[in-house]
């Protein structure tokens, strides 16, 4: 006996509000925690997503000058380092998107623009989502080609930190990585796997997708550059994880890279509040998705599951 999983794109609608947290109730160390008018705003857009049905556009969200401003302090200092440590795939997608989603300093993107985009693409697409889902739920949407984002930004007092993922974690991190094939193809991989996995399983896929979709490192040429939207995101651990120096007398702590593998991945433990202490490295997105392949396949499941992108249902064989 398998467990209940989505089977058409319309049954996200029944995990998408199983939220963990409600999206808007926050712990008394979040920045914005005696801030009434922001957590008046986290609940406004906290609504939006649990009314969004499956069919329907993305609701448009008109962001306030502050939060315009937030986007924008992220912005800057990313925009370099970005430039200096990302991989090739991002920042292609990343010039496009500006050109054709409405990114830019002075813009928060759309989800339904960015999705018009993808679709295009790779027939990814994001959906509005209130807070953190389930390890299971979150994956199962990726089977689906889909991604569950928040629409909120972080507290303005502190532009550089947010203790859960926001839009510039969302949008800025993993967007563009969703235009690129492989990759698109990599994450559903890891969603096909989670549909009616069991616990011991969603928890390996879900710290293969830690230390990949998160916190992944590719190499190109004689360099690491990163693909996880943890790295990308994050103006500290981006460049942590990815300079290559080596200080003289070798005192400070350097991270440590391991080569890519799932069945190593899975089972590798991290902290969630500090950087990480070990980063994966694939020669390449392609090769990041035939060992996940492999992997998944390696799986005791008694089924396989397929998506069928015409009429956006999973078929089981
Ligand atoms: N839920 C939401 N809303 N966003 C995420 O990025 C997310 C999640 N990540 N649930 C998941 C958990 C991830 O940490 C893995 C799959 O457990
Ligand atoms: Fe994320």
């Amino acid at each position: 006996d398998v467990v209940w999983f989505p089977r058409h794109l319309s049954e996200l609608d029944l995990i998408a509000n199983r939220t963990l947290d409600a999206g808007a109730d926050l712990e008394s160390d979040h920045p914005g925690f005696n801030d009434q008018v922001y957590r008046q705003r986290r609940a406004e857009l906290a609504t939006v997503a649990q009314e969004y049905v499956w069919d329907q556009p993305i609701p448009r969200i008109d962001y306030t000058k502050d939060e315009v401003d937030t986007w924008g302090a992220v912005w800057d200092r990313m925009e370099d380092l970005l430039d200096k440590h990302a991989c090739a795939e991002y920042k292609k997608s990343f010039v496009s998107m500006k050109e054709h989603c409405g990114y830019g300093r002075e813009r928060i993107p759309q989800q339904q623009d960015i999705t018009d985009y993808l679709l295009t693409k790779t027939g990814f697409r994001m959906r509005p989502v209130a807070g953190l889902l389930s390890s299971r739920d979150f994956l199962n949407g990726l089977a689906f080609r889909t991604f569950f984002s928040t629409q909120y930004i972080r507290h303005h007092s502190m532009p550089l930190y947010t203790p859960e993922p926001d839009i510039c974690h969302e949008l800025l991190g993993h967007a563009p990585m969703f235009a690129d094939q492989d990759f698109a193809d990599f994450s559903q991989e890891i969603g096909l796997a989670s549909l009616g996995a069991s616990d011991e399983d969603v928890q390996q896929l879900a710290w293969c997708y830690w230390h990949s979709v998160e916190f992944g490192l590719c190499r190109e040429g004689n360099e690491n550059k990163a693909y996880g939207a943890g790295l990308l995101s994050s103006f500290g651990e981006l460049e942590y994880a990815c300079a290559d120096y080596r200080p003289a007398g070798g005192t400070e702590d350097r991270p440590e890279i391991k080569p890519w593998d799932p069945a190593v991945a899975g089972k590798q433990e991290f902290p969630i509040t500090t950087y990480q202490p070990i980063y994966f490295l694939a020669d390449s997105l392609n090769d990041a998705k035939s060992k996940m392949r492999a992997f998944t396949e390696s799986l005791q499941k008694p089924f396989m599951s397929r998506y069928n992108e015409n009429d956006n249902s999973i078929w089981i064989d």
